[in-house]
Formats: structure tokens, C-alpha cells, sequence
């Protein structure tokens, strides 16, 4: 049986499902309890419930761009109260950790605080994933790239103690500075986690239509799956390289497979999220990872994930 940790958090398993598929009303929350997820990971929350964007909004699979999704859902939702009821009743379902998501819009330091309190106060919690990324809401930018806001964001919200440990779901960052001056940020807060990689910006056209395959941002989404892995990996190993193993590491973009849960392993992940995987294969694609991902270790010779975590081989 794999086993891991997440801020002191014990996982049974390594795998668990990313936000944003199929996790937005209780019925597949419960669903993803009973599945080998090692937590159950929700939808990002606002503090009202909201629709998202006009359709068409997600591809779950097209040729345009193989092995990936591409979204603009604008954060559909249940909102604050409905979802505390959620953690609530899977609390009576499953031992598994439970991680909540929150997000915050118009004002997004005060509306995750009220969030994160909310949370806290409510006391069921394990972890809190607070989502610093997501490029699909109308006329904002992604507040993981305005690095004197993410300072704020991440000092504030991550000493709102309780009985969730705090961290950050971050975009996906190319350059060395970006990745110093985050990590800059988060070794001088409270932060016990980090989310590394949301969705990659894109556009997807489709030349027969000489057309936009999306509706929301004139066709702009987030683009997930087979793309991302290999920069995704990059992010996980800059930070594994920064975070001085103060900081967990949950490591997510385009795995489907023990072996590409391996490499995020290598990469020093010392968890990973599923979300494009999950939207193509279903639940099951949990336990697969789990068998394969045991089976590489023991070909390798570790005998436990910790053994292999950031173990990369250099030429
Ligand atoms: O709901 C979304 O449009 C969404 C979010 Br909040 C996110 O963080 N990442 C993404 O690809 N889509």
C-alpha cells in the first residue's frame, strides 16, 4: 500500500483527484471518496454560488488537441454554504483527507479570507487548497503572475490557522526569477502546500470551422492533459529545488499513468492531482496509477515513496 504526506497529512495512496472534474455537487464527492483517490479534493468555491461561463465552455476530447482538455467553465459552483454541508456529510463517509477549494473574485484577498475562515471555523477540514490560478474569469488576470498581490494573498491568508493546513494552487511559471521570488514569498509564510500546475492559457481554433472551439474569451481557455507534463515537471522540480522540503509539493498536468506519476515523483512531487486523466478514463484511473506506480518503485528498488522522492538522475 502507497502512502505519503502532505504537510503532516497522511495520504493512503498518491494520487488524487485534481479540481474542477466532476467534483462539484455531493453526489460526486461521494463518488470520489468511495474510488482509490487519496483525498477528496473539491471545486474551487466562491462565497455565492454561481453558474460559469455560456456554453460551449469544456472539450473533453478532441483530435485539435490530443490527450488534453480545454476549458472556460468561469467557476461554477455551489457556494460557500452549500459546499460546508458537502464537508459535512462525506465527514460521516470516509477517513480520507478532505481538501477544500476556495477563490475569491471581485476582491480576492477579502472574499478568501472570509472563505478560509469560514472553513476553519467549521473545523472539518484537512487541507485548503486556495486557488491563485485560474485563468477563465471575464476581464481578470491570473493573480499568480502580479507578484506584489500574490505577496499579500499568501502572507494574509496562510496565517488563518485552523484545522486545515493552507496552500496555494499556483499557474504554471517558465522563467527562474518567477520561480525565485515565489518561493521567495512562501519560505517567509505559514504556507504548507503548494498546487503546481493549473491550467496552461490557450486558444484552440479548428481550421474546418476556421473557428473558435469555445465560447467564453473569444475562444481563450485552459488547456490540461498531455501538453502540460513536461512543464509542469519543470515547475514541480524548480520548487523542489527552492522549498527546502519546508513546503509540500503537490505536483499535477498530464498524468494518467504510474509511470508519469513516477516522474513527478523523481521530480520531488511529494503528491499528485489527476484532472484531464480522470475526465478521460474515470475514477478507476486512481487505482490503475496506484498498481503501476507500486510496481515501478519495486522494479526500482525503493521501497517506499519517500524513498524516491526527488531522486532524479542527472547525465
Ligand atoms: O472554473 C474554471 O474555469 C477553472 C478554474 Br476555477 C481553474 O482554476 N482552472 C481552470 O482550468 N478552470
Amino acid at each position: 500500500m502507497l502512502s505519503t504526506q502532505i504537510a503532516n497529512i497522511k495520504l493512503d495512496g498518491y494520487a488524487f483527484n485534481a479540481s474542477g472534474i466532476n467534483n462539484e455537487v455531493l453526489k460526486q464527492l461521494e463518488k470520489i471518496a468511495q474510488s482509490d483517490s487519496a483525498v477528496v479534493m473539491f471545486k474551487s468555491c466562491s462565497l455565492e454560488p454561481r453558474k460559469g461561463n455560456p456554453n460551449p465552455k469544456y472539450i473533453v476530447k478532441s483530435d485539435l488537441i490530443p490527450g488534453c482538455t480545454f476549458n472556460s467553465m468561469g467557476l461554477p459552483n455551489k457556494g460557500i454554504e452549500a459546499n460546508l454541508e458537502f464537508i459535512q456529510e462525506l465527514k460521516k463517509q470516509t477517513q480520507k483527507p478532505i481538501c477544500f477549494s476556495t477563490v475569491g473574485l471581485e476582491n480576492p484577498l477579502q472574499e478568501n479570507l472570509e472563505l478560509v475562515q469560514k472553513v476553519q471555523a467549521q473545523g472539518l477540514a484537512d487541507l485548503i487548497e486556495i486557488n491563485l490560478s485560474c485563468p477563465n474569469i471575464e476581464g481578470e488576470g491570473i493573480l499568480g503572475y502580479d507578484f506584489k498581490s500574490l505577496k499579500t494573498m499568501i502572507t494574509e491568508l496562510s496565517q488563518v490557522q485552523g484545522s486545515a493546513k493552507i496552500g496555494f494552487k499556483l499557474p504554471p511559471y517558465t522563467d527562474v526569477t518567477q520561480f525565485s521570488q515565489v518561493a521567495e514569498i512562501l519560505l517567509n509564510s505559514k504556507t504548507s502546500f503548494i498546487t503546481s500546475i493549473n491550467t496552461l492559457p490557450g486558444l484552440v481554433i479548428d481550421p474546418k470551422k476556421a473557428s473558435t472551439v469555445i465560447k467564453p474569451k473569444n475562444g481563450q481557455g485552459g488547456l490540461g492533459g498531455d501538453f502540460l507534463k513536461p512543464l509542469a515537471l519543470y515547475n514541480v522540480r524548480q520548487f523542489y529545488e527552492r522549498l527546502e522540503g519546508k513546503i509540500s509539493i503537490i505536483g499535477v498536468g498530464g498524468i494518467k499513468n504510474g509511470s508519469d506519476a513516477f516522474e513527478f515523483l523523481l521530480a520531488g512531487a511529494d503528491s499528485v492531482q489527476v484532472g484531464t486523466g480522470m475526465a478521460h478514463e474515470g475514477l478507476g484511473v486512481f487505482e490503475k496509477i496506484h498498481t503501476e506506480l507500486s510496481a515501478i518503485l519495486q522494479e526500482n528498488g525503493f521501497g517506499s515513496v519517500g524513498e524516491a522522492k526527488g531522486r532524479l538522475k542527472f547525465l
